[in-house]
């Protein structure tokens, strides 16, 4: 029998607002620009929007730092521009989940100026600590490459934060931080809103605040990566309020192993529907991103191979706002662009798992093409440029590791048309378009039958279609020298999907008739191009 959540049956499209549509001419992306493109995004054949945060925000961390849960910021619109979106898109069955960020706040939300001050009930929802000996509370290091303490001069302690500065963790210790959180999850369930997408969801509860084990990045983290805590909260959560709707959740799980997945996404535990793992992104770095390393399709396809097999249902992503685009990282965007987007594409859309494409990889937006710095925006990014250059890295490795890693090189603005500024704004984007606009966007590809869209309309549209694509079981036939295979096998019907992404031509090792394949063949067999794939009935 088909698994009918409807999380499992559709593709879910993230949108990075600020990126995506400028509907007025300020440079930044905005609701109404969403809005105008819902038609599109149809004919696309996603059936779920992932909104990163529209909240109101300093932008220290691009809106992952918020100043007011319940509301939008004014760059984006208006609560009843958020309202009209999920009227618009629930007429085109579309769902929308949204941001849930609550490991913190911004410093500039409200909570956060009255815990600085002691007025109550915020005193402690923040995790306040005294220096030791005029020396910061814990060896701790944050997600971007600082140390995580930050002393507070009004309120004359230090206060926590796994991110940027103006990042401050919240303490769930504090009984009435999960009831403001739990008010917020339904503030937005009530008004329409579909689900959840719920950031850095692993790390929320923090066994203690001791010295960690040295570790060449994120020392601390055995403190606070998948407790009981966690797990009771998250359990919480699901009682009181997410199974009051029909609602979808998808956890950001940073080093999640597959058993820690096991336990969070378990039916029977009751907390998360899905997470998000990293461990298929860690395949062209050592330990985290910045340690650069050769990418190994088979690394990659290996790790995939494993996640699938040992969750019964995964996430399936290649791209977001914070990694680098797929085109230009797994495949070749100089010399096979077009072909190397498809295939990705193919194995994407073919893996078992809830899927998700990011905007633009749909027509194979590549990584940034800045010379330097000066356009970066990213705080992470800058971050890194600081410490290398303190730690004397030579200019070209440090240059070299951003422009590899930078999280810039997913959010350059949507490439609508060949026009200026790729048709995203009529005034100054608010970080520079790619040039490469003129020839990657979507008006061209629009009337172009073999472009990277209209590949991937045609392989959406065969996934919404088929069960077996959807539900079927997953199987590894065949792993080596970049050439991948697998089977999906659902009520006695199987396809089998063959990708080749060595870069060189390859035999393939299966045969049969194609149900798609990015060489618009008939058939499959003997040679495979560079990077080519195809679904296939054997
Ligand atoms: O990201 C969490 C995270 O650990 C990373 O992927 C991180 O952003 C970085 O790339 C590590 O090198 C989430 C959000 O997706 C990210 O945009 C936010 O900056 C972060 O949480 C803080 O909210
Ligand atoms: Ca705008």
């Amino acid at each position: 029998m088909a698994d009918t959540k409807w999380w499992k049956e559709r593709i879910v499209y993230q949108i990075y607002p600020m990126s995506f549509c400028d509907s007025n001419g300020d440079g930044i992306g905005d609701l109404q620009g969403i809005i105008s493109k819902l038609d599109y995004l149809k004919k696309l054949g996603v059936g779920v929007l992932w909104l990163s945060p529209v909240y109101p925000s300093p932008n220290e961390d691009n809106g992952y730092d918020i100043s007011d849960y319940c509301g939008i910021h004014p760059d984006y619109g208006t609560l009843e521009d958020m309202d009209e979106l999920l009227r618009q898109a629930h007429e085109r069955d579309i769902k929308i989940i949204l941001d849930l960020v609550i490991n913190h706040t911004s410093k500039a939300h409200e909570w956060f100026q009255k815990s600085r001050q002691r007025i109550e009930p915020y005193t402690d929802y923040y995790i306040w600590k005294k220096g030791k000996k005029g020396k910061k509370p814990s060896n701790w290091t944050s997600f971007f490459g600082e140390d995580c303490w930050e002393y507070d001069e009004l309120r004359g302690e230090y206060y926590l934060h796994l991110f940027a500065k103006g990042q401050p963790d919240l303490n769930y210790r504090c009984p009435s931080v999960v009831d403001a959180v739990e008010d917020v999850m339904r503030f937005w369930l009530d008004r329409g809103v579909d689900g959840f997408r719920c950031d850095v969801i692993n790390i929320l509860w923090k066994n203690s605040l001791d010295n960690g084990k040295w570790k060449p990045a994120l020392t601390g983290s055995e403190h606070y990566i998948s407790t009981d805590g966690l797990h009771r909260l998250l359990h919480r959560f699901n009682e009181d309020v997410l199974t009051k709707y029909d609602c979808y959740t998808v956890g950001e799980t940073v080093f999640v192993t597959p058993k820690m997945a096991d336990d969070l996404v378990n039916p029977a535990r009751g907390e998360l529907n899905t997470v998000f793992s990293f461990e298929h992104m860690e395949t062209d770095c050592y330990f985290v991103k910045w340690f650069l390393r050769r990418f190994s399709p088979d690394r990659f396809f290996s790790c995939l191979s494993k996640w699938q097999t040992s969750l019964d249902w995964n996430t399936v992503y290649f791209e977001n706002h914070d990694q680098p685009r797929s085109v230009s990282r797994f495949g070749d965007d100089i010399h096979y662009h077009d072909e190397s987007a498809k295939t990705l594409a193919t194995l994407l859309l073919s893996l078992r798992g809830t899927a998700f494409i990011f905007e633009g990889q749909e027509i194979g937006m590549t990584n940034f093409d800045f010379e330097d710095m000066t356009p970066v925006r990213d705080v992470e990014s800058h971050n890194i440029w600081a410490l290398t250059g303190r730690l004397r890295l030579p200019k070209a490795l440090r240059w070299r590791m951003i422009k590899q890693k930078s999280r810039d090189n997913a959010r350059t603005p949507m490439q609508w048309s060949g026009e200026a500024n790729g048709g995203f704004t009529t005034g100054t984007p608010w970080l520079s378009v790619n040039s490469n606009h003129k020839t990657i966007n979507v008006a061209a590809q629009e009337e172009d039958f073999g472009s990277v869209l209209n590949y991937y309309r045609r392989l959406i549209a065969l996934r919404n279609g088929s069960s077996v694509l959807k539900f079927g079981s997953y199987k590894e036939l065949y792993l080596k020298d970049g050439v991948f295979a697998f089977e999906r096998e659902y009520e006695g019907e199987s396809l089998v999907t063959v990708v080749n992404i060595s870069g060189s031509v390859r035999i393939t090792p299966l045969v049969g008739d194609c149900l798609i394949s990015t060489e618009g063949r008939a058939r499959l067999e003997g040679e495979m191009k560079p990077y080519e794939a195809a679904i296939i009935r054997r």
